[in-house]
């Protein structure tokens, strides 16, 4: 090895140090849009689906929700705080879960046999938005079998809803973002 391949081969401190900053500004870039995205996707399952009220039935304010790999149709639903709900579940495919946790709702779902149950919501329930998730492992697409359901309504910002702004604050924050790399890439390249 020739001297000058020694030299070339011993990294300076300076461009290690430059590099780690590299590796980690990437790492944090990669988590925030990562974070982001999933959080978009979120939100945008409530700008494009209208929270469904269900149907009163002797005061009782019925949901009859499908199943299937893997989503629920209703995904969003509304309720007020005092309300009696009941769910009347049914699977389209193989056995599900219809949980929430708040309400104390465990339910599994088999083919071919709706689940019917009644529960009532808490007039002291916090309004906001609840989830409702799968509780039978049920495939790839388990993790992502989940619904919501809003109680009564909530947080307001500027008389807008806040799931309707999420997704243009991440988009602001991800446009941010980018601009603060393009910004810093041309400083470094001068
Ligand atoms: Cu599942």
């Amino acid at each position: 090895m020739t001297e000058e391949e020694q030299r070339l081969q011993k990294v300076s401190p300076k461009h290690r140090r430059f590099d780690l900053r590299g590796a980690s500004l990437i790492i944090i870039t990669v988590l925030v849009i990562t974070l982001f995205t999933g959080g978009m996707a979120y939100s945008v399952q409530s700008l494009v689906t209208e929270a469904k009220e269900g149907v009163l039935v002797d005061g009782v304010r019925e949901f009859r929700i499908s199943v299937q790999q893997w989503y629920y149709e209703p995904a969003i639903i509304r309720v007020n705080p005092g309300d009696t709900i009941r769910f009347v579940v049914s699977s389209q495919d193989i056995r599900h879960g219809f949980s929430q946790n708040e309400l104390g709702i465990n339910l599994t779902v088999s083919p071919r046999k709706a689940v019917i149950h009644a529960v009532v919501v808490p007039s002291d329930m916090a309004e906001g938005t609840y989830t409702l998730y799968c509780s039978v492992f049920c495939g790839m697409g388990h993790p992502y079998l989940r619904g919501k359901m809003i109680v009564g309504a909530p947080t307001m910002f500027l008389g807008v809803r806040m799931e309707k702004v999420l997704p243009y604050f991440a988009t602001s924050v991800m446009v941010g973002v980018f601009a603060i790399f393009i910004a810093k890439g041309r400083r470094r390249v001068r």
